[in-house]
Parts: C-alpha cells; structure tokens; sequence
C-alpha cells in the first residue's frame, strides 16, 4: 500500500517535472522568441518566470473569483513600502513546484541557483517597515484571508550601495529597466486624482453650503497588480501598486505653443511622482513631493475600493464598514482619512457625523518608531497648497476631537488641547499625522510588547486616558517560508526530517526539536549544516569584496539599516578593542571571529556615513595586519538587500541586536536569525525581550541597560565622559580614532565617531553599554569553544522562536483588529 502510494507520489512529481520543462521551452519560443542552443540565463529566467505564471494566473483568477462570488470582509493594506526581494524561488516553493524546477532545468542542463540570480530584488522599501508589509502580505495569502496590499510602483527602489574608498555611494536602482515578469498592468483599473487649486464654497437650490474644490492639476494613476501566492496551495492575492502618469485629458488640452511646452513639465512633474522611493527610515524628510506621493496612492486606493464595492451595493453605503478595513502602516498614508472623509462627505453628499462613523470603523494604525525625528508632521501651508480641501477637513476633525472629546474631559485645559490638537501651534504651524492617525482609527497597535506599552505611556497617554481599548500590540513576525525553507534549505530538509514537514505553516512544531538538542547526532548534522552555509558564504564574500574568511571562525552578523539608535559603532568599538588587545598581546587568546556588516545609511545622515567608513578603514587595517593572524576579520557587505540576506542568515552564528533600550521598536532581523540558529547578543529592546523570553536566559546574551535605566540615566544627567575617562581601555580606542593609523597621512579622519560620544552628549548611551557588551561578547567567546554547548544552544534558538511567524502576527491582527474570515478558494 505504502509502495504504490510512493509510487504514485513519484510519478506526479515526474508528469509536474515534464510539464514544467515543456512549459519552459514553450515559452522559451514563443514569448522569448529565444532557441534552447543561443539562450541566455536570463532568457532562460524569464522563460521559466512565464511557465511559473501559467499556475499563479490558475490561483489568481480563482482567488478574485470565490472573493467575489462570496462578497468578504477584506483588508486593505496601506503601506508606501514593500520590501519584496526576489519572487522567483519563492513563488516555486509556494506553489509547491521548487524541486520539479530545479529537476526540469538541470535536465535542460540549466542549474536553477544561476537562474535565480538573474533577478533584480525589487526594494521597494527601506528596511523593517517595508519587509513586514512584505512578510505580512505572504501570510494573509498563505491564511486565506481576502486582502489586497496598496502601494506605490516606483520606478527606481532604494538606492544601490557601492564603497569608493570606504564611502557609500549611491545609485539608482532602475530594478525593472528591462521588465519584471511577476507584473500585470491594468489599465482598466486607472484612477485620476487631484492636487493643488482652491476651494469654493457654493449654496445648492436648497441653500445648503457645499465645497466645491477646483484642482489644479489631474494626474493619472496606472494599476499594477503583482499576484501574491501563498503557500501550499493556498490563495493568490494581489499587491496593487500605482504608478503616476500625466492624465491625457486634462494636460494636454492646449492651444499654442507656449502651453504645450507647459503641458510638457506638467507631464514630467506628474510622472515625477512615482519615480523613486524616499530612502530615509526614521527621519521624516518633509518634501513637497512625499506628501503627493502619499495622496497620491491613497487617492488612487481608496477610489479603487470603492469602485470594487460599488459594483456590489451601489450607492448604498451601510455595509462600507462592514465590507473594508484599512490598515494604515505607520503614518505614511494617513491622508487617506481625511480623503475618505472627503469622499463622502464633498462626493456622497453624506452627513459629516455618518461619514465620520465610516471612517472610524475602517482605518486601524501601526506605530513603527517613537523616535521624535520620524514622527511625522507637515507644515500647514505646505499641506493647504497641495491639498485645499483635506486641510479645511483637518481643521474640522480637530475642533470636534477638541469640543467634543478634550473639553469634555479636561475642561478649560488649554494646555491639554494644545498637547492633543492635530494642529502643533508654534513658529510654523504643522499637522501631526500621529495624532490624526489615532483620532482617524478604531485600533492602534505598536510592533512589539515594550513598544506598545510604550506607544501608551510616552507618546499618547492622553489618547488612553480617552480611549483605553484603542491600544493594542501585535508583536511581529516574519514569514518562515521565505525565511527559512526558501533561504536555508538544508536546514529545512533536516527539520522535514526531524520535526515532518508541516512546520512552514505551523511553526511552534519547531519546537520538538528542543527533545535532541543535547544528541549528538542532531547536533553534528545541525552545525555541518551551519558550516555548509558559512562555506557558501565565504565565497560570496570572496567574490564581492576579495576578501578570504575562514568558515571555521564565529560568524558575527550585524545586518540592518546604518543609525545610530541602532549602534553599529558599539560593534565597532569591540572590534577595536580586541584588535588592541592583539596587539598589546600578541598571544591574546580568543575564539577567530568574521565581524560582518550589511547596511545602507541614508543618503543625507552624515555620521551614519562616517560610521561606515570608520568600518571600512578599520576592517582595511585588520584584514592586513599579519600580528593579527586571523583571529578577527571585519566585512562590510556592499549593497546589503533581501537577497543578500537571504545569504548572510543562514550562515550566522552570532546575531547582533544591540539598540539602545527603548528605541528599536521590535526589529524582525532579529526574528530570522534566532530561526536560523544564531545566537543573539542583545539588548533588552523591542522583540530582543520576547525572544529571551521564548529561548530562554541561557540561550541569549543580554546586556546593557533596560528600558527603566535608560529613562533614569537621561534624567540624572548622563555624563558620556565619566564613561571615557574611567575605563582606560575605552579612552585608548576612542583617542586611536583620532589618529593617522586606520588612515595613515590623514589623521582626524575618523573623529566623527569619538566627537559624537564625547562632544556630542553620546544619544544613545554607547559608552555606558561598553563594558557590558564587551562582557556578553566574553561569554559568546567562552560558549562557542564548547562545540556541544554552543549546538545546543544553537538549536534551542531555532527550536524556540516558532512565535516570530508572521502568521501569528497576521492571526494576532485578525483577532484583535481585522475581524477577517478566512476564505476557501475553489477551483
Ligand atoms: C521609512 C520611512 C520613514 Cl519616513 C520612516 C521610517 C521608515 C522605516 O523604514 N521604518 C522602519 O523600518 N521601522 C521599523 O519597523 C520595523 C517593523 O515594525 C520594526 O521592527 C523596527 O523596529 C522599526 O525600526
């Protein structure tokens, strides 16, 4: 019995293998217009992209089928980022074919690695925000849950990273100069918005006073739809993302040369606005076109739903709230409540009060940071030239969120009012989208347990004071379909085997892999397979920087966003301290150790570009110094972006989570590398707290001050000198960045780090953690000597962090936001 079901097994496997290899050549002909004998990887690529297509399409269309034949309460993420990285792998292993690929191509004698390769990452996103809106939407396909993710089709991602000498430098990313196979226009779909003008007021026959807003410029919005396939056979939901295009009927219209030429800028400005992504996390850059771009795929969206919604109860408005709910990520597309409200209320001719209750029962909230330079506000001229109306709408949900809420509760409090008020009084009068966001929505979560009770305690008490079952946390997840089975397959062919292969979708399975963590067998083939990948990706590095490691010593992995919050100069300073330590002793015992880097700065930080090329300059220095004799060498990856960390993950042995308290809202790197088994060495910070929690004390190295003695240094008077001039080995490695030796004949050239420490007040306690992290890393050093200690170690990490799925997250916001049903597809 079991014999011919195998049987059976093997032969499907062969007919989907023959299938797909005919499906490849068809195409390879017919929409490559290639031949097998003179085609290239990347027609091949594309090729095999097209094949793919023919079963996403088969999801597809029966996803949008049974959605619409069952008419579902549906999400609609709103997010100006998607982190995507590459589709190709991905999208084979979701749909179950990878091994059928792999097997077609190498009999057409093609290895499926090169082919992957052959794919631009689309980064459609800075980091963290941008990856989790990725994460999530791979859940709610692979759920079944009926959602649809909004955002913008830039047409250049965030910027390409080189190193010149050390330093970042930058350019576009023109990810689909040639095309993007996953992409399906839809100009059927195209919506026009409006910016600039002014606003009239008019009286209809009846005498009511109505706006009337005369734009001043039409732009057109182009749909692109991008199918999102979840996993095993699950539903294809789609990413829709807006491109900006000049509108035919409105720029065009002109009569003399003189207004074709203005007609010309006009089109350039309008296709200006999807043209690139921001690259700023945490900070707020406060341009002109960021907020167009913002109302700009609102405007697009929401007309969008509302289309959809329409062909199904036409002007009748009373199941909007029941049908649509919005998930705001962050603040970005704030906008779109009072472009709602806009709607309804200018478009619907509906009462303020019933428009209102829509928008209340549709819009939820996502805080992402509480860092003051991210909170983002909008000078009021600014956002009155761009959006005459939306401002005057504003202004309304203000004086009733002050009237009928504030004064109310704390009357004849104007210090109350002004703190609450949408509008911040000052110098420049600003809109403070935080405020609006969480007067606008029925839900309002932070991304991690500390930092949602942070969201309560430090940045809108009073919001809880009014408001106490608004605030909720989802901590969050990453997708262990991309993140493990995808990125780490020998790992996950060893849990297949040790735990069955259902853990993708249920991954607290993991955790019978806690019973072997003291085998010894388990632990050999689990650490072969860590050493495997650290193989791999010697040679990557070898090929992207020339540099040789030796996959034998401790991988250590910082792999994030370049900020000082974030503390890569903290990495820095023990790298120097060790390398000192070498130096003063030559016999200085210590286990050899590959200090790795991957991080792009924005473009505008200034020190977050010293620190990088402080690194660059020390790791030049290191890696050549013979005394060394390879106990510690320092890589800066170039370019680092979800491909490349699909790369570094699975090769880590140590995870560098080191914030300071308080400020790293969860952090998802974080997440990926305990499943992966590295070990972090971390701060009590955002998700660092649940991890410990989950793998235990003894699988964790946490140091540093927490969250409460953050607060209590700042308010006692941090003194960052106390720190320099107590601890002489600190004040030796600060007062060597001052001098010519990581760039001899230039000295000073590094002083930027020491004077931001000294000088400038150190922000983020870097040097009251020294010593502290310099204790953790000690410990590190002393567990990886015991090769049975640190595997098990190792093991509990990826045994114990089956809470990090996004699809807890997604499930998290279902129950506690959404009030979705899953959806069934039928074929
Ligand atoms: C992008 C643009 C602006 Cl204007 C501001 C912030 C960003 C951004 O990329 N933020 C970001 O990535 N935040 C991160 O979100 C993650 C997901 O919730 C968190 O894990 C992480 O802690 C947080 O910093």
């Amino acid at each position: 019995m079991k014999k011919t079901s195998t049987a059976k097994a093997a032969n499907a496997a062969n007919t989907a293998t023959e299938q797909l290899k005919e499906s490849i050549i068809k195409h390879l002909h017919s929409t490559l217009g290639t031949d097998v004998n003179k085609a290239s990887h990347q027609a091949w690529w594309r090729a095999t992209c097209a094949a793919v297509n023919e079963q996403v399409y088969d999801g597809l269309r029966n996803t949008q089928r049974t959605h619409y034949e069952q008419d579902t309460r549906a999400l609609h993420y709103f997010s100006l980022e998607y982190l995507m990285g590459r589709m190709f792998s991905n999208n084979l292993h979701n749909l179950g074919i990878y091994q059928n690929a792999k097997q077609a191509l190498a009999e057409l004698g093609l290895d499926i690695a090169d082919l992957e390769q052959q794919e631009e990452d689309m980064a459609l996103g800075n980091g963290g925000l941008g990856r989790l809106a990725a994460c999530f939407i791979e859940s709610l396909a692979t759920l079944n849950y009926p959602a649809v993710g909004y955002g913008i089709h830039y047409e250049n991602g965030l910027f390409q990273q080189s190193f010149q000498d050390g330093r970042q430098i930058e350019r576009p990313d023109s990810w689909r100069e040639y095309g993007n196979p996953w992409e399906i226009c839809r100009p059927e779909s195209v919506q026009e918005i409006a910016v600039y003008g002014y606003v009239e007021t008019v009286f209809d026959l009846q005498g009511q006073m109505k706006k009337v807003w005369h734009p001043g410029r039409i732009i057109k919005g182009v749909p692109w739809d991008i199918p999102i396939v979840g996993y095993d056979g699950s539903a294809v939901n789609v990413l829709r993302l807006w491109e900006s295009r000049a509108s035919d009927f409105f720029n065009w219209d002109v009569f003399n040369s003189g207004g074709y030429i203005d007609a010309a800028r006009e089109n350039v400005e309008a296709e200006n606005i999807s043209k690139v992504l921001y690259p700023n996390d945490e900070t707020d850059a406060g341009k002109e076109l960021r907020l167009i771009q913002q109302y700009f795929f609102c405007s697009c969206s929401l007309k969008d739903i509302i289309r959809r919604y329409k062909r199904r109860h036409g002007d009748d408005w009373s199941h909007f709230g029941k049908q649509v709910v919005i998930q705001l990520n962050d603040t970005h597309p704030a906008v779109a409540i009072p472009e709602l409200m806009r709607i309804l209320v200018d478009r619907a001719e509906m009462a303020w009060d019933d428009a209102w209750a829509i928008c209340q029962q549709v819009f939820a909230y996502t805080n992402h940071t509480l860092l003051p330079e991210a909170l983002e506000k909008w000078p009021l001229r600014l956002f009155e030239k761009v959006l005459p109306r939306h401002i005057e709408i504003i202004y309304e949900i203000n004086r009733r969120f002050l009237l009928e809420q504030v004064e109310m509760r704390w009357p004849g409090d104007d210090a109350k009012k002004r703190k609450l008020s949408i509008i911040e009084e000052g110098h420049e009068q600003m809109v403070r989208m935080g405020h609006l966001s969480v007067v606008g929505s029925f839900k309002v979560n932070g991304v991690a347990e500390i930092h949602s009770k942070l969201v309560k305690s430090d940045l809108f008490p009073e919001m809880v004071a009014l408001w106490p079952d608004k605030f909720t946390n989802v901590t969050n997840g990453v997708t262990p379909r991309r993140w493990l089975k995808a990125c780490n397959p020998r790992l996950a062919t060893l849990l297949d085997a040790k735990v069955g292969d259902d853990w993708p979708t249920d991954l607290k399975k993991l955790h019978k892999l806690a019973d072997f963590a003291k085998d010894p067998a388990l632990q050999d083939n689990f650490m072969a397979i860590k050493q495997q990948n650290k193989a791999d990706l010697a040679r990557e590095i070898k090929k992207l920087t020339r540099i040789e490691v030796d996959p034998a010593a401790l991988f250590d992995v910082q792999i994030k966003r370049l900020h000082e919050y974030k503390r890569q100069h903290l990495n820095l300073l023990h790298i120097l301290a060790l390398y000192r330590r070498i130096l003063q002793n030559p016999d200085y015992d210590m286990v050899p150790r590959v200090f790795l880097f991957g991080a792009k700065a924005a473009p505008g930080y200034k020190l977050a570009k010293e620190i990088i090329y402080a690194i660059n300059k020390v790791a030049d220095k290191i890696n050549h110094d013979k005394r060394v004799k390879n106990r510690i060498k320092v890589v800066f990856m170039p370019n680092y972006r979800v491909s490349l960390a699909e790369k570094m993950i699975p090769a880590a042995d140590v995870s560098e989570q080191i914030s300071t308290a308080g400020k790293e809202a969860s952090g998802t790197g974080n997440m990926k590398l305990a499943l992966n088994g590295a070990i972090t060495v971390g701060t009590l910070d955002g998700a660092n707290i649940e991890i410990a929690e989950e793998v235990g004390a003894d699988n964790i190295a946490i140091f540093g001050l927490t969250v409460d003695e953050v607060k209590a240094l700042y308010e006692s008077g941090y003194n960052s000198y106390d720190y320099y001039h107590n601890n002489p080995e600190l004040k030796a490695i600060l007062d060597w960045l001052e001098t010519d030796y990581f760039t001899p004949g230039k000295p000073g050239e590094l002083v930027a780090i020491k004077r931001s420490l000294l000088e400038g007040g150190d922000p983020y306690l870097v040097l009251a953690d020294f010593e502290s992290y310099l204790a953790a890393q000690q410990k590190v050093d002393t567990w990886y000597r015991d090769k049975a200690l640190w595997a098990e170690k190792a093991i509990l990490n990826t045994a114990s962090v089956g809470k990090f799925t996004s699809d807890r997250s997604i499930e998290d916001y279902v129950e506690r936001v959404w009030q979705l049903k899953p959806c069934r597809i039928k074929n």
